[in-house]
């Protein structure tokens, strides 16, 4: 994949959200690498608001969301401090991990005044002075330029507001601007310098895409300590839909995060509006999606698991979790993403969740608190661990050994389990059905015992779970039972051969 020019099967990111730097770090070297993740996401780094008190709240529990009111473009963060940071990125580097740093250019903080992650004082309560970076009020889109009554975006379906007006009050830069531009450029040339390959570019849905361009065209190409010579960026725009501004107008300047493909993988595993698994059989560009070679597909992300709470797929619905992330890393459709949580006492009145301003686990310092690992690869609570799951990081292998294989021999049952080869090097098949189905399929693989990677391993030649039996012909049958299976999956690979 271009995420991972020089190990093109690996073509999966992690979401490490609010994972301290020596934690992933760690996480690269004992896990991500050898699990064969392409790379880790991690959250904002740059200096951001500190936000002790967000008005509505008891404690002093600090907000994730002040990560996305960066203040200067110094490498500070609850994270960890530039020397964190470096040693992280190397290290992951060195693991095979690329690193995607998550980046917030379209704005700065509320209208707020205080003090950053790394001491910068700030005040965007009157002035707008960012004396950190520096940006002063004649670095923002005015409220005139905007054009809405108020100066925040008032309608979606005018493009202007959408760029030049502010996002839920966050002062709005204006990356016209010559002096904006350049600040923006050296902070990413320095994350380039330092290693990294890429970033998800924040709300870049509310930046001018000739912006982001003019900005980007500029910038370093890849630190050759770790990538080939002449190696770019590359950039996940997050483009929600919704009003005039699509997606498609993001793709000539890199992936975008595919909320499309989100919002239908839901509404199939979930059986939302009548939808069937078997719909699955053209996923991607046949449902209007962008191509995959454009596509960052995700089942779940921080924003969503806190505004759809029950009513998306995250991991507090985590066999459906593993389900639709399992469909999503077997289908050969962009670079998924994988979101990693950390779990917090939600506070559910009506459909929203009082407490989903919580930030992660912390000490009494505000230190962030260090995931704890498990022999049986689980983490401790409250970080949830996503990526381990066993089926997601068994069908992260089962994504890598398939490679470029085109999907062969579909099954439905006309309802809502499904069954496919990639090539003749892997098989899935998947029952989201409340009742157990037992099936011959024709696979493409060939004939000899394979050890399902969902129940187990293969080791020293044996198998440690379910073993899967194809026939001279490439048939085999199956037995999955939708109503008492935690992960009603079977999967093998030519890999996975005992
Ligand atoms: C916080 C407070 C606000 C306060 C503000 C300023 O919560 O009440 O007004 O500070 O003081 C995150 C949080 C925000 C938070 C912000 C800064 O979610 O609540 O504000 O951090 O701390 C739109 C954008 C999209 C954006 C979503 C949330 O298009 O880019 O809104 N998502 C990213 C991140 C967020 C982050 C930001 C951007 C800001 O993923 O985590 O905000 O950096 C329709 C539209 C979409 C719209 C969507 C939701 O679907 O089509 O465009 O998304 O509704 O409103
Ligand atoms: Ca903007």
């Amino acid at each position: 994949s271009d995420l991972h020019p020089t190990s093109p099967e690996k073509s999966v990111i992690a979401n490490l959200f609010e994972w301290r730097f020596d934690d992933i770090a760690e996480e690269c070297e004992t896990f991500l690498g050898p699990y064969g993740y392409a790379a880790v996401q991690v959250s904002p780094v740059l200096e951001y608001a500190v936000l002790n008190k967000p008005y509505y709240e008891p404690a002093a529990v600090r907000p994730w969301y002040e990560r996305y009111q960066p203040v200067s473009y110094k490498i500070i963060s609850r994270s960890g401090d530039e020397a964190a940071f470096i040693n992280m990125v190397d290290r992951c580097n060195k693991a095979g991990v690329r690193v995607v740093v998550d980046l917030v250019l379209n704005h700065m903080t509320g209208a707020i005044d205080g003090v950053g992650t790394g001491g910068s004082q700030f005040k965007g309560q009157s002035d707008k002075s960012y004396p950190g970076v520096p940006f002063d009020q004649s670095n923002f889109n005015s409220k005139e330029k905007c054009g809405s009554s108020d100066g925040s975006i008032q309608d979606y379906n005018n493009p202007s507001q959408v760029r030049n007006c502010e996002l839920s009050g966050l002062h709005d830069l204006d990356t016209g601007n010559e002096h904006v531009r350049t600040a923006q450029r050296d902070a990413v040339n320095r994350l380039i310098d330092i290693g990294v390959a890429g970033f998800r570019m924040d709300a870049s849905k509310h930046i001018w895409p000739g912006d982001i361009k003019a900005i980007f065209d500029g910038v370093h190409n890849l630190n050759t300590t770790y990538f080939p010579a002449n190696s770019r960026p590359i950039l996940c725009h997050e483009v929600i839909p919704g009003g005039a501004v699509t997606m498609k107008e993001y793709t000539p300047l890199g992936r975008v995060l595919e909320f499309d493909y989100r919002t239908s993988i839901v509404d199939v595993f979930r059986g939302y509006n009548g939808q069937k698994l078997r719909w699955l059989k053209n996923f991607g560009e046949g449902w209007s999606f962008v191509k995959s070679g454009d596509a960052v597909p995700m089942v779940d992300n921080h924003d969503l698991q806190r505004s759809e709470v029950y009513r998306g797929i995250n991991f507090r619905s985590s066999r459906l979790y593993k389900l639709a992330n399992a469909f999503m890393l077997a289908w050969p459709y962009g670079i998924p993403n994988v979101m990693s949580s950390y779990d917090w006492p939600t506070d559910m009145q009506g459909d929203v969740d009082k407490n989903k301003y919580m930030g992660p686990p912390a000490d009494d310092q505000q230190n962030i608190k260090h995931v704890v690992r498990k022999s049986d690869l689980s983490c401790e609570a409250p970080w949830v661990c996503e990526h381990r799951f066993k089926p997601i990081y068994s069908m992260v292998k089962f994504r890598a050994v398939a490679g470029d294989e085109p999907v062969a021999d579909w099954w439905d049952n006309s309802n809502n389990a499904i069954a496919f080869s990639r090539g003749s090097k892997a098989f899935v098949f998947i029952n989201n059905e409340q009742n157990s189905i037992t099936q011959t399929f024709q696979t493409s693989l060939p004939e000899g015992t394979y050890c399902d990677i969902i129940t187990g391993d293969e080791k020293d030649g044996s198998c440690t779970g379910k073993t899967v039996q194809i026939d001279s012909s490439g048939k085999t049958t199956l037995t999955i039972d939708g109503s008492k299976d935690e992960n009603p999956i079977i999967a093998i690979h030519i890999g996975s051969k005992v």
